[in-house]
C-alpha cells in the first residue's frame, strides 16, 4: 500500500487510534498526521485521540490532536493500532460516516477482524508504526515524521527487545536515526523517564509481589487508595509490569491496578512460552502473545487464581 496513493482524490481525512494512546498509537497517527501535512498541504486533516500523555509533548502536532469527535463526512478516515472498532470510541461516527476507511495495524487476525474497507494488518510487524512506514515514499520521510516513527517502534519493542523486534524493525529504526532525530532523549525522555512518586510506587509494587506456580508466575497489585496517595493514575503505572516480568524464573507477571468497586485493569507479559493474549482474550481483553491486557472483574486473588488456571492449562497442553 501507498497511502498517498490511497488518499489521493481526497480533499479532507480523518485519522485516530486505539483508547487511552500509547507510544505506537500516538507514533503511528501523529507520524501519518505529520507525512500527510508535509506531502499533501492541500488536504484537511484532523487526528483525533483522547489525551495523550506529557512524556510525549516532544511529538510535532501533538498540541493540534482533537478530543471531540466533529460532525464531519470524511473523504478517507483512517484508523491505526487498533484492532476493533470498539477501541475508538468516542470516534467511531467519524469511521462510520466516513466514504472510505483504511486499518493499518499489527494486532493478530483473532483481534484484527478486518472491520475497515481496506485493512492492512501485518501481526508480524513490531508496531503499528512499523507497518504505516512501508506505505510512506522514503523520501518524503522529514525529521518530524522519523521521530513519530522512531517513538512508535522503541514503545511496542520495549526499546528493541520484545520477540516482535526483527531485522526488518532496526532497520527502519535506522534509516529514522539517519533523519537526525535525537534517538537517545527519545528513549530516556518518553520511555524510561520516571517521577519520584512513580519510583515510589514502583517500589512498593515490588515489595508487595507475589511469586506463585513455583516461582513461574508473579503478581503485583496497586488499589485505588495506593493511589490516591501517591497521587498517580493508571497511566504513571506503566512501568511496573516490565520490573515485574524480568524477575529471574518468572514466565509470566500480572499486575492489576483498582479501576472500581471489584474492577481491576490487568496487565500481563510473558518470556517465552505462555500466550497471555490467549489469556486476554478469555476476559475480553486483547493484545498481544506477549502482552496482553483487560479489564476483569472481583478481587485481586480471583482474577489471579483464574489466570491462574489458564496459564496451567497451557502448560499442561504444551507437555501433550
Ligand atoms: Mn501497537
Amino acid at each position: 500500500m501507498n497511502i498517498l496513493e490511497e488518499i489521493k482524490d481526497a480533499a479532507c481525512v480523518g485519522i485516530t487510534g486505539h483508547v487511552r494512546p500509547d507510544g505506537d498509537c500516538l507514533g503511528s497517527t501523529l507520524g501519518l498526521y505529520n507525512y500527510l501535512k508535509v506531502n499533501r498541504p492541500d488536504l484537511s486533516v484532523d487526528l483525533y485521540l483522547e489525551q495523550p500523555g506529557a512524556e510525549f509533548s516532544y511529538l510535532t502536532g501533538i498540541d493540534e490532536i482533537l478530543h471531540t469527535p466533529k460532525n464531519v463526512a470524511y473523504d478517507v478516515f483512517i484508523v491505526l493500532d487498533c484492532g476493533s472498532i470498539d477501541r475508538i470510541e468516542p470516534f467511531t461516527q467519524c469511521f462510520e460516516q466516513a466514504k472510505k476507511t483504511i486499518c493499518i495495524d499489527h494486532h493478530i487476525s483473532s483481534q484484527n477482524n478486518d472491520f475497515a474497507d481496506i485493512n492492512l494488518v501485518k501481526p508480524e510487524a513490531s508496531s503499528a508504526s512499523e507497518v504505516l512506514y512501508t506505505t510512506f515514499d522514503e523520501d518524503k520521510v522529514n525529521k518530524a515524521v522519523a521521530e513519530c516513527i522512531y517513538t512508535g517502534i522503541i514503545h511496542d519493542t520495549g526499546v528493541f527487545k520484545y520477540s516482535c523486534t526483527s531485522a526488518k524493525t532496526m532497520e527502519i529504526a535506522g534509516k529514522m536515526m539517519e533523519k537526525g532525530i535525537a534517538y537517545s532523549d527519545i528513549i530516556d525522555n518518553s520511555f524510561y523517564k520516571k517521577t519520584y512518586v512513580q519510583n515510589q510506587i514502583l517500589g512498593r509494587a515490588l515489595l508487595e509481589s507475589v511469586l506463585f506456580y513455583d516461582g513461574k508466575c508473579i503478581f503485583s497489585n496497586v488499589t485505588r487508595d495506593e493511589m490516591a496517595f501517591y497521587g498517580v493514575t493508571g497511566k504513571e503505572l506503566g512501568g511496573i509490569i516490565e520490573q515485574l516480568r524480568l524477575t529471574d524464573g518468572v514466565e509470566v507477571a500480572i499486575f492489576l491496578y483498582e479501576t472500581g468497586d471489584h474492577e481491576h485493569k490487568v496487565s500481563m507479559r510473558s518470556k517465552k512460552q505462555i500466550d497471555v493474549a490467549k489469556i486476554a482474550a478469555e476476559f475480553g481483553g486483547g493484545g498481544h502473545v506477549r502482552a496482553a491486557g483487560f479489564t476483569g472483574k472481583g478481587t485481586v486473588y480471583s482474577i489471579v487464581n483464574k489466570i491462574g488456571e489458564m496459564i496451567e492449562r497451557q502448560y499442561v497442553d504444551m507437555s501433550q
